[in-house]
């Protein structure tokens, strides 16, 4: 178990609290490592049926620990290709293939990578003193993590190459303002609103948001016959469902659906 990675079981969710506040959280291989391998039992674990990131202390994620991992050696400089490929990623692609609703609580600064994983999140809430900053360009990097897919896409290509480019902090609310995340709420109550979201979602047919997830992961390339397509494939799936049975059932007798527990 890796002591970076919190997790706090809760019925039918788990919270993921990335947990080295004295730095901001920002993320080395070893926490990455960990987090891979939480996400990995998260997804074998039929009782789980939302994951909540956020973060311990004044801030969700600073991103790359600027520390060992890249930090020069006798054979020059750190493989950053191989960094980002091998830890980073593995965990946009992972929060991103998963059957898995997430939510991301932003309590504080979510800077570099730490931005990529929460808005790699389904659904993505922002404590009012949060800030998302493109850190990269202040050291001579560029976006990744899928920075630059997750901007172009949510706050559009102008809003996403000045980010980049220039690294300045933007607020929680220009963020929901700009279409980056869903909403920003008062710091006292980000916690609870994440909660309940996500015990929303863990109640949610689960089927049917598995199939959301790859819905919307192919609506940024598909053409739109290609997505009608899919929207049927899937629709097809979610009519065979004991899911929608009850639902329909639920609504015909007037009282709340109970899907697939
Ligand atoms: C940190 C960090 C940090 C270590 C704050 N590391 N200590 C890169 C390379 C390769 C492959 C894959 O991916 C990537 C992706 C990336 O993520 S690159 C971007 C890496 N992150 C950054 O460049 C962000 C660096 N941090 C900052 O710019 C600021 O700390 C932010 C804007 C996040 C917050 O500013 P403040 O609120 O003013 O806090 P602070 O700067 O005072 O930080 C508090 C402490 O946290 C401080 O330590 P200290 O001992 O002085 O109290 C910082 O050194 C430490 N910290 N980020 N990434």
């Amino acid at each position: 178990m890796n002591h970076d990675i919190r997790i706090e079981p809760h019925q039918g969710w788990t919270k993921i609290i990335l947990s080295r506040p004295e730095k901001l959280n920002a993320v080395n291989t070893a926490m990455l490592t960990g987090l891979v391998t939480t996400l990995d039992q998260a997804e074998s674990d039929i009782s789980i049926r939302a994951i909540l990131l956020t973060g311990e202390g004044r801030g969700f994620c600073a991103g790359q620990e600027l520390g060992p991992d890249v930090t020069p050696g006798p054979d020059g400089p750190p493989d950053l290709e191989h960094l980002a490929g091998t830890y980073h990623h593995e965990v946009v692609r992972r929060i991103r293939a998963s059957r898995l609703p997430f939510v991301a609580a932003v309590n504080g600064v979510a800077a570099g990578a730490g931005a990529s994983f929460a808005l790699a999140c389904d659904i993505v809430l922002a404590a009012r003193s949060a800030r998302f900053v493109q850190a990269f360009v202040k050291i001579g990097l560029v976006p990744d993590s899928g920075a630059s897919f997750f901007l172009t896409h949510s706050a559009g290509e102008a809003r996403a190459r000045a980010m980049a480019m220039l690294g300045d902090a933007i607020t929680g609310e220009q963020a929901e303002a700009w279409g980056m995340i869903w909403k920003t709420v008062d710091d006292a109550s980000l916690i609870a609103e994440a909660e309940t979201v996500t015990a929303q979602l863990a109640a949610a047919p689960a089927g049917a948001l598995a199939r959301m997830k790859q819905m919307f992961s192919a609506a940024g390339t598909n053409s739109l016959n290609a997505q009608l397509d899919l929207e049927a494939r899937l629709q097809g799936e979610s009519g065979r469902t004991a899911d929608f049975a009850e639902g329909v059932r639920a609504f015909q007798e007037k009282r709340p659906p109970a899907f697939n527990r």
